[in-house]
C-alpha cells in the first residue's frame, strides 16, 4: 500500500531524576553529598532510507516513545541517557508540525540522522549543590519531563527528472525501458496510482526518474487522480512532457500537451517553470513521421520522437536527458525556516488574586521552580524563598495586596506568607 502522508505522535524520553544521597563509609564519618545527576531522555531522531518509498507503515498513526533517562545513583554516578528513537522514513519526507503545519525537518540525504526532537535534560543530583558553606545539601533537582507532539510526514519524492502526460501516453512503459523499474503499464488510462521510481544509467552518468499517474482537464479541481501526485515531482530539476503521438486522428497531441501545461501551472508556478524536454511517443504507430515537424513548430520547441514499445529513440532521449540535467543545479532541499517548539519561558511569571487572602503564582518560572525546588527540605525551601524575592515575585504579589499571614499558591502547593 503506497502512502505519501501520514500522521504520527512523538514523544522524547523525560530526563532522569537527580537524587540525594550521602557517601557512607565504613570508618568514615560525616561522608559528604554523593547524589549523581539523573541521565537525559533519548531524542526523536529520524533517517532516510533509500529501500523505503511509501509511508505506509505509519497508516494507523502509531506513537513513538523515546526511552527516559535514567535516575542519578549513588556515588556521583550519571543515570543511564535514555535511547534515542530513530524513525526510518523514505529520503524526501518533510516533517511538520500538525498544529501550526511548521516545518521541522527535511530528511532528505539517505543514512544522516536527524535530531528532530530533543530528550529532556537530567536533574542535578545533590552532589552537585553542595559548596564550601553549604556541605550537605538535602535536595536535588527533577528532570525536564517532555511533551507529546503530534506530527504530520510528507514525502516529496526526491528525482531528477518527473515525467508528465496524459494517461496513458506511455510514461510507464518508457520508465520501463530506461531504468530496472518494472511499473504496471496497460491498455487503459490511470493504470499508474502511485509514483514509480528508476534509476536511469547512461555513459557513466545516471539519473532519477519519477513516473506519477496522468494528469487530465482539472486535475488541478480533483479529476482523474488529481493533482497530488504532482507533489513528487515538485522538487525534480526537469519535466519529461511525453504525448502520445501514435494516433493523431483520435486526440489532438498539441491540445493535451497545452492542457497538462495548464494544469502544472495551476498546482505550482515554480513546477511549470521547469526546464523541459518535450517528447513524442509511439513513433511506430506513425505511417508518416513528416507530422512531428507540425508540433516541433507549434510548441517552438524540439520535440524528441520515440517508440517506448520499440526501443526507436530510447539512446537517444536517454543522453539528452542527461546532458540537459548535468546543465542544472543539484537538486536541492527546500528552503524553510525551521519551526521549533516554543520552550517555557522561565522568566514568565503571572500573579493573580484568588481570595480575599489567598494569592496564586503561576508561569514557566514555576514550571522550572517544581523541578529545582524540594519543599520538604529546609535549605530549598530558603532557597525558593530567597529567589522568590529577588526576581520581584514578592513585589507584584504585595502590589495587589499580598499581607503577613495569606496564602500563596504555586502549582499545587500552598504556604503561608511570614513576611
Ligand atoms: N504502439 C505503442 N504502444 C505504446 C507505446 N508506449 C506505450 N504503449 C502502450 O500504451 C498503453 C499505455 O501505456 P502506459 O505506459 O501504461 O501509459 P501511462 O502513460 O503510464 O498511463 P497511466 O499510468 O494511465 O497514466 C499500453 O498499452 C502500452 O503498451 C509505444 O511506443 N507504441
Ligand atoms: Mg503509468
Amino acid at each position: 500500500m503506497f502512502l505519501d502522508t501520514a500522521t504520527i505522535y512523538v514523544k522524547p524520553g523525560n530526563g532522569g531524576n537527580g537524587i540525594v544521597s550521602f557517601h557512607r563509609e565504613k570508618y568514615v564519618q560525616n561522608g559528604g553529598p554523593d547524589g549523581g545527576n539523573g541521565g537525559n531522555g533519548g531524542s526523536i531522531i529520524f533517517i532516510g532510507d533509500k529501500s523505503i518509498n511509501t509511508l505506509s507503515q505509519f497508516r494507523f498513526a502509531p506513537k513513538f516513545c523515546a526511552e527516559n533517562g535514567g535516575n542519578g545513583e549513588k556515588k556521583k554516578m550519571t543515570g543511564k541517557s535514555g535511547s534515542d528513537l530513530k524513525i526510518r522514513v523514505p529520503c524526501g519526507t518533510i516533517v511538520k508540525d500538525f498544529a501550526s503545519g511548521g516545518i521541522l525537518a527535511d530528511i532528505f540525504h539517505p543514512d544522516i540522522p536527524v535530531n528532530v526532537l530533543l530528550g529532556g535534560k537530567g536533574g542535578k543530583g545533590n552532589s552537585q549543590f553542595a559548596t564550601a558553606i553549604r556541605k550537605a545539601p538535602g535536595f536535588s533537582e527533577l528532570g525536564v519531563v517532555t511533551k507529546e507532539r503530534k506530527l504530520i510526514l510528507e514525502l516529496k519524492t526526491i528525482a531528477d527528472v518527473g515525467l508528465v502526460g496524459f494517461p496513458n501516453a506511455g510514461k510507464s512503459t518508457l520508465l520501463s525501458v530506461i531504468s530496472a523499474a518494472h511499473p504496471k503499464i496497460a491498455d487503459y488510462p490511470f493504470t499508474t496510482l502511485t509514483p514509480n521510481l528508476g534509476v536511469v544509467s547512461i555513459d557513466d552518468y545516471s539519473y532519477v526518474v519519477a513516473d506519477i499517474p496522468g494528469l487530465i482537464e482539472g486535475a488541478a479541481d480533483g479529476n482523474g487522480l488529481g493533482h497530488d501526485f504532482l507533489r513528487h515531482i515538485e522538487r525534480v530539476k526537469l519535466i519529461v512532457h511525453l504525448l502520445d503521438v501514435g494516433n493523431p486522428d483520435l486526440q489532438n497531441p498539441i491540445e493535451n500537451y497545452l492542457t497538462i501545461r495548464r494544469e502544472l501551472m495551476r498546482y505550482s508556478e515554480s513546477l511549470a517553470n521547469l526546464p523541459e524536454i518535450i517528447v513524442a511517443n509511439k513513433i511506430d504507430l506513425l505511417s508518416d513521421q513528416s507530422i512531428l515537424h507540425v508540433y516541433a513548430e507549434a510548441f517552438d520547441d524540439i520535440v524528441v520522437p520515440i517508440s517506448a514499445a520499440t526501443t526507436e529513440g530510447i539512446t537517444a532521449l536517454k543522453r539528452i536527458i542527461a546532458s540537459k540535467l548535468k546543465n542544472l543545479p543539484p537538486v536541492k532541499q527546500f528552503e524553510f525556516k525551521p519551526f521549533t517548539y516554543k520552550e517555557i519561558d522561565k522568566t514568565d511569571v503571572t500573579v493573580e488574586r484568588e481570595t480575599e487572602d489567598s494569592f496564586r503564582i503561576s508561569g514557566g518560572m514555576m514550571d522550572e521552580y517544581s523541578r529545582k525546588v524540594v519543599l520538604s527540605d529546609d535549605e530549598s525551601f530558603r532557597w525558593f524563598q530567597r529567589s522568590l524575592r529577588d526576581n520581584g515575585v514578592i513585589e507584584k504579589l504585595k502590589d495587589i495586596g499580598l499581607k503577613q499571614g495569606d496564602t500563596i499558591k504555586i502549582l499545587d502547593v500552598e504556604f503561608i506568607y511570614e513576611g
